[in-house]
């Protein structure tokens, strides 16, 4: 019955990346929690990104354990409504 307090949005990134700041800036204004994994300085992110998400750019961004790409699928989700629904929906399911 229990709400799971988890972070269902994850954000794998990089220090210099304009991509991923300007990802966490649009999920702050949603007000959207997020788990933040820097990958700065990891030797081989590229290729660990690309075994999990078959993308080898930062940011990656997962929701509930599900790749949704990087900053501009999530732009597009946003704008298109998909992203509230896809938290809402998996909101739900969790119980
Ligand atoms: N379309 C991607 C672009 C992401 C991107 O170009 N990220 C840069 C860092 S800010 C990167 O990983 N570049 C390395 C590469 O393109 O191989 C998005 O919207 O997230």
């Amino acid at each position: 019955m229990s709400q799971n307090p988890k972070p269902k949005v994850k954000l794998y990134t990089t220090v210099f990346c304009p991509y991923c700041k300007a990802a966490k800036r649009l999920l702050a204004e949603r007000e959207i929690p997020y788990e933040e994994i820097d990958l700065s300085g990891q030797a081989n992110f590229r290729q660990f990104l690309q075994d999990l998400t078959g993308q080898r750019t930062v940011p990656q961004i997962l929701i509930n354990d599900e790749p949704i790409g990087g900053y501009m699928d999530l732009l597009e989700m946003d704008q298109g409504g998909e992203l509230w629904e896809l938290l809402e929906g998996t909101a739900e399911e969790a119980v």
